[in-house]
């Protein structure tokens, strides 16, 4: 009797592990394309967590140093740095790695990212328990947000409004 249930609680066990694997959602990636010479860009994505994770580590083979950063204003002044502890990603919420927010540093690069390339991204998540999980991405260098960037889910749509903007008629 004691064996069966060590037996069901193994197997849930290794059920809840499987389902934490495939939950996380990442949508939009992308890197930003570089310039020869330069050291450092960023990698931007949505993350969803379907039952909460924290994010606590990035690394990629074409940067020396990979991390998880946060732009914050402190005195007026534009600061960047680590996010301690990772970064908290809520049950359900979809939450935005972009220019000026939360994004992945990548410093010491090995090459110029050009784009239309793709770059192989490894994303590290916490859950709840400390249970580590990784996703392997492979993410396309770009030189702006590809559309339909900052509107999730929705489909892809021109933001660029050259011109073509519906005129207001008269009334
Ligand atoms: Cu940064």
């Amino acid at each position: 009797m004691k064996f069966k249930t060590l037996m069901s609680s193994v197997a849930l066990a290794a059920a809840a592990f499987a389902a934490h694997a495939a939950a996380i959602e990442v949508e939009n990636a992308w890197v930003r394309a570089t310039v020869k010479g330069q050291q450092a860009t960023g990698a931007f994505m949505t993350l969803t967590a379907k039952e909460g994770a924290r994010l606590v580590g990035v690394s990629t083979p074409v940067a020396g140093v990979s991390q998880v950063h946060e732009m914050t204003m402190d005195a007026g002044v534009m600061k960047m740095g680590e996010v301690k502890g990772g970064l908290d990603l809520p049950a359900g919420k979809a939450v935005a790695l972009k220019s000026g927010g939360y994004h992945l540093m990548m410093m010491d690069l090995k090459s110029t990212l050009v784009t239309g390339t793709s770059v192989p991204l490894t994303l590290v998540f916490k859950d709840a328990k400390g249970v580590e999980s990784k996703v392997e991405l492979t993410v396309p260098v770009a030189a702006v947000a590809p559309a339909g960037m900052a509107h999730g889910k929705e489909a892809p749509m021109d933001h660029s409004m050259h011109g073509n903007m519906p005129a207001k008629k008269a009334p």
